[in-house]
Order: structure tokens, then C-alpha cells, then sequence
């Protein structure tokens, strides 16, 4: 292997022993395997010669090497080719840990072990520039320190999973690094969102007359599109005067708890965390529109709207001289994996000339299924719906639309016409400079990885995927019936992935609930994932909702998941609540 040992400034022996000593003694991705390698071949010298000539000429020049050696510098080519060869080993490590059942998901430590410092991983910032070696061991340890969320016993978070085309297309995008706000800077990516926007519409069910849409930061951040468009469309005067002549708006979205049903497990805490989702809420305080004036509707006991609690919430809104503009109607809640029933909540939003919004963030992978999308029956009567491809299909964050069916709406509700970025005589079709649509100027380009991803898939397999997902999940759920340790939170058939339960420890089993043992009930799901993220083999997350009380919510997303991940997951649960069980007959 050539290196550029000029542009690295070595030129002695001792320099390159001595480097690649303390180099080896210290936290190269690669000394243990060569010392390894080294006594494995105690009889054999001219080979150990050999070996560690070979690990000083590859190895060593980090040392004494910074970020100046590499391009744009002069003969800068051959060290950054090093430099990124070392990067992408680090990298490549890294995903194939991810994937191996035998690593750990995580290695926890604590914000202050983090920030004291860990085996020459500091998160302080230098005043001299330090060699490239340091900032290569750096991006180790930040990998390292991290969550491996695409490994297939990560189940915490909705989004999860590591798809290698995906990441391929990422690093192509940064590697790019351009603005997506004009197509003068961003030609090839501003057609791809449009392809996808288009293909994604389609999916929904709009013609080709119908849909427009923008790719922006999150879930949250689509919805907060939803009201905003709502509230211009409805009140375009907004735009310029402010919210100081409109009467008072009232948003609607579901309670994503049932408030009725009492479980075994009901608890104290009953109005505490009666959730609607809480990005509605907040795109109201955002926009000037006020959380309070957002109604939180009834739901059944799975977490879907009751439409005829809508409308009479509508109708109590109306009495009282507010003004409705806006319905969410949510397709795979966070929690609970619901999806309210979009028809018949078309039908009542048509009957009060309502926005009707689907937050399809979590569900919209399932319009992918041919087997599952008719839980999404409706969809196309959506005004608006998002849609977060990071999450059910597994593109790397992140990755979020929002679909909006009026053409040029966005553009007439954001459009500011910043003469510095959005000039009318540009010598090509300026309807592709799309960031007046938005409201932010610089945008992230997120869509190439999905582009990639979909060419290398097709909708087929992105179908698969999803099907894959749902199937571990009934696994799941099929396997949590039958044992005596768990207890499920709904006793019917997930409609996504999501699978809610509990873990009895054996002191609680069939014992009265009294307000000691909820009080222990609601330790037993934190106390488990502390030591599950200590021991750090697998990591799900947990919480209350509604009347009851921590509960663990076990999400697939990732398509490496298999059934023994599942199997190990509720292993590992059970095992260590027979510690937790240990503990609690202490304390009782
Ligand atoms: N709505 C954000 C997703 C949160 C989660 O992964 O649980």
C-alpha cells in the first residue's frame, strides 16, 4: 500500500516506531487482532517482521497527521483516500456489529461518565487541532457510546433498523452537501422528490390533478403543516394580519387512551397522561391557535377515535361560538398502534366542511402491504396526510412527508419570494425552486436515500418488509398469551407492530391490587429496562398511558428482526423481573 508519507511529514525510523508502538498501546480499531496475530506466531519472525511493517505503514501515519494533510491541501489526494479507507473500516465494523446477535445493542454509561471522559474518548473541544489518528478514534467511540438501532434486538423507538442502501444513499447526500431550497443548487434531488412525492400520492390514492407536498424534519413537523395550511385555507387573511381577527379555532384529534375501560392494572394516576397527540397540541401553541383550544376526543378501548364522539365534540364546539377547522385523524398511534376509522371520520368532516388530516407518520408504511393498507381505508379523502418513511420503511433519519391535496396551496400559504434565492428570471422553470413552499429556507436533502431505497426494493419490497414486521408482532403477541409471566394490555390481534404487555413479577401474580402492589406495579417496567440497558443486550421502551400503569410497548421496524429476537426479548424481560421480584418481596 502506497502512503503519502511526505504529506504526512514522517521521514525517520524512530518516528514511525515509536508512533505505531504507542499507536497499538493505545486504541487503534486494530491492535488486539495483531497482537493477537503476533504471539499466535512466536516461532516465526520473519512474519511478525512482516505483520507489524505492515500495520506501521498502514496504521501509523494518523499519528502525525491533521485534518491540513487532507484535500483541499496539496497532494492531499492520496491521505484523504487513507483517511476515508480507515473511516469506512470503522463504519463497516460498525454495521456488521449491528447485525450480530452476540454484540451488544448498547454500551451504556452515564451523561457524566460521558462527559468526565472514557479511555481517551473527550467530548471537550481542543484549541489546537488534534492528529487524525485521535479524530479516527473518535468516530469509533462515538459509534461506540452510541445505540445500535439497527440492530434486530432494538425495539425502543418506531424507527430502527439499518438499511444499507439507505445509509449508501446518506452518505451520497452529505458527500453532495447541498440545499434542497432551489433547484439551481439542487437539480437532481428536487426531481426525485418530486417522483416520490408523486409516487407517494398515488399510494395514498390522489389523482393526478390532486397533491403537492414537501419533505420537512418529522412527524412533528408535518403535522405542524397540516394546521397551518388548514388555518390559511380557511382564513387566508391570516398570512398578513395575524391571528388578531379570527375567531376562536378549534383542532380535534383523539385521546389515544380510553377513558372508560378499568383494567386489573388501573391506577392512580387517571388524569395524569390523558395523551391526544401531543404534536397536534403543539402545533397549536406554535401557531398562535392555543393547546387549550385543541378537544382530545373519546377513544374505544383499543385507542381509535369514536367518531360519534367526534361529532358531538364538534357540535359542544360549535354551541359554544367556536369556529372548527381541523380533524386529525391518526393511522397508527405511538403508543398503542391504532388507527381511527378515516371514513366515517371523512363523512363527519364533510358534513362540518372540516380539514380532514391523517397522521399516517407510524401507519403509512402499511399502504406499502397489500395486506395491511386497508387499514388505512379512507386515506384518499385525507386534505393532508404525513407520512414518515423513516419509520415503517426503515429509511435512515430522517426521512417525512407531508402530503397536501390542493395543488399550490403550500406555495400560496408560505410563499415569501425572497429575491436573493427566488428570482422570477432565472433561465429555467422556476416552479422547481421549491423552498418557498416551506417554512424554513435551508432544507436537508432526504430524499435520495429513499429514492434509492424504493429503486432497490420496489414497492414489493418495501410490502414484504412491512408484512415481515406485522408478523413477528402477532408472533409476539401469540407467544405473550400463553405465558402465565406476561400480561397483555389489549387481548386482541395488534393492528401494526406495536405489542403492549406487561411483565408480573411472580410476588405479584394473581394478587389483590392494592394501591402498595400498583405501586410496585409501576416499578416493575423501569426497574427491567434499567438493567436491560446495563446489561445492554436488548432495549424496549416502557410507560403509562391512561388509567394504566407502566406498561412495556415493543415496536417492529426492523426487518432483521426475527423470531428468536422476539423469543429473546421476552427471556431477557423475565429473567431479570425474577430479580425485580426479589426486590419487591424485600420491600413489601
Ligand atoms: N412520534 C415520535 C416517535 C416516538 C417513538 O419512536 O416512540
Amino acid at each position: 500500500q502506497q502512503i503519502p508519507w511526505s504529506s504526512c511529514g514522517v521521514n525517520t525510523t524512530t518516528q514511525i516506531c515509536w508512533g505505531s508502538i504507542a499507536f497499538m498501546c493505545s486504541h487503534s480499531t486494530q491492535p488486539f487482532g495483531d497482537a493477537i496475530w503476533i504471539l499466535s506466531f512466536q516461532n516465526n519472525w520473519q512474519k511478525i517482521i512482516q505483520k507489524l511493517m505492515q500495520f506501521f505503514l498502514i496504521m501509523s501515519p494518523y499519528l502525525f497527521c491533521s485534518s491540513l494533510d487532507l484535500l483541499p491541501a496539496l497532494s492531499g489526494e492520496e491521505s484523504t483516500k487513507c483517511f476515508f479507507q480507515e473511516l469506512v473500516n470503522i463504519l463497516l465494523n460498525y454495521v456488521s456489529a449491528s447485525f450480530r446477535r452476540n454484540s451488544k445493542v448498547l454500551d451504556f454509561h452515564h451523561p457524566h461518565q460521558l462527559k468526565e471522559g472514557l479511555e481517551g474518548f473527550r467530548l471537550e473541544l481542543p484549541d489546537q487541532p488534534e492528529n487524525l489518528e485521535q479524530l479516527l478514534v473518535d468516530c469509533r467511540d462515538t459509534l461506540k457510546y452510541g445505540i445500535k438501532t439497527g440492530h434486530p434486538r432494538f425495539f425502543n423507538q418506531l424507527s430502527s433498523g439499518l438499511d444499507v442502501i439507505g445509509l449508501a444513499g446518506e452518505w451520497l447526500t452529505s458527500t453532495a452537501n447541498t440545499n434542497m431550497f432551489t433547484y439551481e443548487v439542487s437539480p437532481v434531488f428536487i426531481l426525485m422528490e418530486e417522483v416520490l412525492l408523486r409516487k407517494m400520492q398515488e399510494i395514498v390514492g390522489w389523482s393526478e390533478e390532486m397533491g403537492d407536498g414537501i419533505f420537512c424534519p418529522g412527524g412533528t413537523i408535518s403535522n405542524l403543516y397540516s394546521v397551518h395550511l388548514a388555518r390559511y385555507y380557511f382564513f387566508p387573511e391570516v398570512k398578513t394580519k395575524g391571528m388578531t381577527d379570527l375567531p376562536r379555532l378549534t383542532l380535534f384529534t383523539s385521546a389515544h387512551v380510553s377513558i372508560s375501560s378499568i383494567h386489573i392494572w388501573s391506577c392512580i394516576i387517571l388524569s395524569r397522561n390523558i395523551l391526544s397527540h401531543y404534536s397536534v397540541k403543539k402545533s397549536a401553541a406554535v401557531l398562535g391557535i392555543g393547546s387549550e383550544n385543541v378537544v382530545v376526543v373519546k377513544c374505544d378501548d383499543r385507542g381509535r377515535m369514536i367518531p360519534a364522539e367526534l361529532e358531538y365534540s364538534i357540535i359542544t364546539a360549535k354551541d359554544k361560538g367556536c369556529v372548527p377547522i381541523y380533524v386529525n385523524a391518526t393511522a397508527g398511534t405511538t403508543v398503542y398502534g391504532a388507527f381511527d376509522p378515516i371514513r366515517v371520520i371523512a363523512d363527519i368532516c364533510e358534513r362540518h366542511r372540516l380539514w380532514l388530516h391523517v397522521d399516517a407518520a407510524w401507519g403509512g408504511g402499511l399502504l406499502m402491504s397489500k395486506r395491511h393498507r386497508m387499514k388505512l381505508e379512507g386515506i384518499e379523502r385525507a386534505w393532508s396526510v404525513t407520512w414518515n418513511p423513516h419509520k415503517m420503511m426503515g429509511a435512515p433519519l430522517q426521512c417525512s412527508a407531508i402530503l397536501v391535496k390542493k395543488k399550490g396551496l403550500l406555495q400560496e400559504c408560505n410563499q415569501l419570494c425572497a429575491e436573493y434565492l427566488f428570482q422570477t428570471d432565472k433561465h429555467y422553470d422556476t416552479s422547481y425552486d421549491t423552498g418557498d413552499k416551506t417554512i424554513q429556507c435551508g432544507r436537508h436533502v432526504d430524499v435520495f436515500k429513499l429514492w434509492l431505497m424504493w429503486k432497490a426494493k420496489g414497492l414489493e419490497g418495501f410490502g414484504s418488509q412491512v408484512n415481515k414486521c406485522l408478523e413477528n408482532a402477532e408472533y409476539l403477541f401469540n407467544k405473550i398469551k400463553q405465558r402465565p409471566d406476561f400480561e397483555l394490555v389489549f387481548n386482541s390481534k395488534p393492528e401494526h407492530s406495536n405489542v403492549c404487555f406487561w411483565y408480573i413479577p411472580p410476588s405479584l401474580r394473581n394478587m389483590p391490587m392494592c394501591t402498595n402492589n400498583k405501586h410496585h406495579m409501576t416499578s416493575v417496567a423501569p426497574k427491567i429496562k434499567a438493567q436491560m440497558m446495563e446489561n445492554g443486550m436488548t432495549m424496549i421502551g416502557y410507560q403509562p398511558l391512561g388509567d394504566k400503569v407502566n406498561f412495556f410497548r415493543c415496536v417492529i421496524s426492523n426487518p432483521a428482526t426475527q423470531t428468536e429476537d422476539v423469543d429473546f426479548l421476552l427471556e431477557e424481560i423475565a429473567r431479570i423481573g425474577q430479580d425485580i421480584k426479589l426486590q419487591l418481596t424485600e420491600t413489601n
